[in-house]
């Protein structure tokens, strides 16, 4: 498998190291540095193997490509995994520190060809902690002099990609319509609460029951993990992990459109077909989930205002409404539209387009 994957990666380059200490594995993988310096966040969890660390790596880092370029951002993409030993609750804060000492020793030899930030299982805090030791980390918490979590923006932008959407599918206003959300993280929460300020009817699950308890708060119905892709939806947004939507599920998923934060949410490209020739709007995820991006890379490395930032992920909803049209004109998925949005902005780098 690992050969597989290793070959079947148009990217840079992929560095691993293991830590007979923490029992740690580390990926870095540079997938585009054509529109700048690569970016992407440092993911922390349990793989079952390194190989799928390597995979998870190589593949997200391929998406922060695309979502550079059709957000039109001055970066290329990359991506860090730390496979660890065990779940992230069962590490002790002594091991976790040297588990982050040891990432920002290898962004250092990567010297800036690489910026990580924040991602599932790493916080602001986290990069605080990086920051001392290697420069190279965005996403350091507002008492450590940084831009802060990313997650709000990336709830605005996905709230932003949902609205065009439904407009896409004949919705023109979201309350009373049901959106079903899937995973309550730092990014499903926060939508949920945009969501029910627009007076949405909201189906919401997450295998943790205490994040569920907080989102009967803004009203919603709680349904069981393996309930949430039979629910018949106006809008199905997933905000947990990814590929979710492989070809059996884009082949009955009763839902209009398709909206979330989570990367990688298609199992293949064959996928966006079949949702195509279903006739459901599906938001590419690259595009629809850039608000992180845009509001790390804005404040970081172009010197936005919170308020420019703020601007600049509302356009996730233009940069949308381009992508469906394409996809109209051309007969084309959503998915393929996006790709090739993406894929013009990085070949018109370096032209006098
Ligand atoms: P998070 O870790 O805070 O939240 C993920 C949530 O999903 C957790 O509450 C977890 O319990 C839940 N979950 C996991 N497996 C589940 C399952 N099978 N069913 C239901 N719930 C499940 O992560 P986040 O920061 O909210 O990000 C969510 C997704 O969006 C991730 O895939 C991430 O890569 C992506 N994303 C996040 C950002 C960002 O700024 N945070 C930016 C772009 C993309
Ligand atoms: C993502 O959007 O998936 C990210 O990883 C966001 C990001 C962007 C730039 C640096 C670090 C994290």
């Amino acid at each position: 498998m690992i050969e597989f994957s290793l070959t079947g990666w148009n990217g840079l380059l992929c560095s691993t190291r293991y830590d007979h200490e923490t029992e740690a594995f580390f990926v870095i993988a540079v997938h585009s540095r054509t529109r700048g310096p690569a970016a992407g966040g440092t993911r922390a969890m349990h793989y079952s193997s390194y190989a799928g660390a390597i995979d998870d790596a190589m593949r997200l880092a391929g998406a922060m490509t695309l979502k550079m370029a059709a957000a039109d951002l001055p970066m290329g993409g990359g991506k860090s995994v730390i496979a660890l030993p065990r779940p992230r609750h069962e590490i002790d804060d002594l091991t976790w520190r040297r588990i982050l000492s040891i990432h920002a020793e290898n962004l250092s030899v990567l010297n800036g060809s690489y910026w990580t930030g924040p991602d599932v299982g790493t916080t602001s805090t986290d990069m605080d902690l990086v920051h001392i030791e290697s420069t190279f980390a965005f996403g350091r918490s507002a008492a450590a002099g940084g831009p802060g979590s990313s997650a709000p923006a990336t709830a605005q932008g996905v709230f932003a990609a949902i609205k065009a959407s439904a407009r896409e599918a004949g919705i023109n206003r979201l309350a009373g319509r049901r959106i079903a959300i899937q995973g309550l993280g730092a990014v499903g929460m926060e939508l949920a609460r945009l969501a029910s300020q627009d007076a949405a009817n909201l189906v919401v699950t997450d295998v943790d029951p205490e994040r569920c308890r907080r989102a009967r708060g803004f009203g919603a119905l709680v349904v069981e993990p393996d309930e949430i892709l039979q629910i018949s939806s106006d809008v199905f947004a997933p905000c947990a992990m990814g590929e979710v939507i492989d070809l059996e599920v884009a082949q009955r998923i009763p839902t209009a459109v398709i909206a979330g934060a989570a990367n990688n949410v298609l199992a293949d490209a064959a996928v966006g077909d079949e949702l195509s020739r279903r006739g459901i709007v599906y938001a590419p995820d690259f595009v629809a989930n850039a608000g992180g991006a845009i509001h790390l890379v804005g404040r970081e490395v172009l010197g936005w205002t919170a308020d420019e930032v703020g601007a600049h992920v509302d356009l996730i909803g233009t940069t949308l409404g381009r992508v469906f049209a394409d996809s109209r004109r051309r007969g084309v998925s959503t998915d393929r539209a996006a790709r090739d949005l993406a894929a013009s902005r990085l070949s018109l780098v370096g032209t006098a387009s």
